[in-house]
């Protein structure tokens, strides 16, 4: 709710002050505006009456304000003008909860609340719910088999994605009505509704379908200065209202940002206008500074991962506040079908982002190895693609090689039935 800038927030009614209690401390420790409460008296009994006396109701609500959880306090169903006479009895001489400055954490919330702190150095965001990136959700989704499809997303959350990234964009199919339906299906299941979701689509409408039918604090994927400022600025308005964090794109009216020039010059462009015009948080804006196909053969797109780690330290020095995110599978498209080695590629490369500023990435959950475990000398060749620095700089030719020997080698194991 901090987007709607609430003078006060607080609950009512519930099951009386002590049942409260717990989670008025954890909103009071959230909170930097007003916190307010006004408990029940008590939990009804079988006839619908209430049972605690004014006595032990202004004692409960006391502890509220000693503890310092609330500014403001009342009474709800079943209390009288006797409960809040005790309760100005109990409480007119108790000092006021000061206000705290707001945090600088991104929170966002599925049904759990879910904070970007420095106990979370990178987040997993999950990419399979994606039309365009799975062909096994793309069928599902075009069968009509949104129960199968809501696995998907279910097993990225086993699988360690901390939220998960919805993408329905297709030719042929109606996207609002798609987003909605899977958003609703998926999010009566609890164990997916814990976490927040990022609506991904290139179509605002989509995008505000989804963001229609969650709850909690979502993140958007994506806007960009693509369409010119006035588009952007009335998106960004948009999302602000919705009280959503946002993926900004570096990409502007001239297209997508390859140098580092080109990303540090449009994620600032786009910072001052969210910062200055939108009075966007700097907390909840995440910038996608594109992670490009490296190791095409081309050798235009060799220096793409370090052009991507490079603008990240500066963007993130230069727009305070913000983060950086970006898909990652996209780095090894030229090695499709060579699961394990992309694997192996996108792990050296979070190795290297994350310690320049990388905090968050469209991954595929759960199949990224573990840095030491990536078998010597590959993990010394895949150090030197990503960074695009060898001695003979003749990395690429040697991935390339090892790629086609790779593939080679899964061809004959497929012939010969395993695999
Ligand atoms: N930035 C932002 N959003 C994005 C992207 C980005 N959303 C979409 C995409 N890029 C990130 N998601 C994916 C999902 C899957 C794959 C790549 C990116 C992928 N899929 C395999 C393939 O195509 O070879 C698997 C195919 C299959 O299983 O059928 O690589 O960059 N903000």
């Amino acid at each position: 709710m901090m987007n709607a800038k609430p003078f006060c927030i607080g609950f009512n009614c519930a099951l009386g002050a002590t049942q409260m209690y717990p989670f008025l401390q954890r909103l009071a420790a959230l909170a930097h505006m007003n916190v307010h409460a006004y408990p029940n008296a008590g939990l009804p009994n079988a006839m619908g009456g209430y049972d605690e006396s004014a006595d032990n109701f202004a004692k409960n609500a006391k502890q509220f304000c000693i503890d310092g959880l609330i500014n403001m306090i009342g009474g709800c169903c079943g209390t009288t003008p006797d409960y809040i006479q005790a309760l100005w009895n109990a409480v007119k001489d108790v000092p006021r909860r000061e206000l705290q400055a707001p945090s600088p954490k991104m929170m966002l919330s599925g049904m759990q609340e879910f904070i970007h702190g420095d106990h979370i150095p990178f987040i997993n965001v999950g990419e399979r719910c994606n039309i365009s990136g799975s062909a096994k959700f793309k069928r599902l989704i075009k069968n009509d088999q949104y129960d199968a499809a809501i696995a998907v997303a279910k097993e990225q959350v086993e699988n360690g994605a901390q939220i998960l990234d919805i993408n329905l964009d297709d030719g042929l199919i109606d996207g609002k009505k798609a987003m909605t339906r899977f958003i609703r299906m998926a999010l009566s299941d609890p164990d997916i509704a814990k976490v927040p979701i990022m609506v991904d689509s290139s179509k605002f409408e989509v995008i505000e379908a989804g963001l229609q039918n969650c709850q909690g604090k979502c993140v958007v994927n994506s806007i960009s200065l693509k369409g010119g400022e006035e588009e952007f600025i009335a998106h960004a308005r948009k999302i602000l209202v919705y009280g959503a964090a946002v993926v900004v794109m570096a990409f502007d009216e001239q297209g997508q940002a390859a140098t580092v020039e080109d990303k540090v010059r449009i994620c600032k462009r786009a910072y001052k206008i969210l910062t200055e015009t939108v009075d966007f948080p700097p907390q909840d804006i995440i910038f996608d500074v594109n992670i490009l196909t490296i190791a095409t053969g081309m050798s235009e797109h060799d220096n793409y991962a370090v052009n991507f780690i490079e603008a990240s330290t500066i963007i993130r020095k230069e727009c305070p506040g913000v983060h950086i995110s970006g898909g990652l599978s996209n780095l090894s498209f030229g090695f499709r079908g060579l699961n394990d080695l992309r694997e192996a590629m996108h792990c050296v490369f979070l190795y290297h982002a994350i310690a320049k500023g990388m905090d968050m990435g469209i991954v595929n959950a759960g199949l990224i190895p573990i840095y030491e475990d990536i078998p010597q000398p590959l993990r010394d060749l895949l150090d030197q693609v990503i960074l695009n620095k060898s001695p003979n700089m003749d990395h690429v030719e040697r991935v390339i090689k090892y790629a086609e020997e790779e593939k080679e080698r899964l061809d004959e194991l497929k012939a010969s039935g395993g695999g």
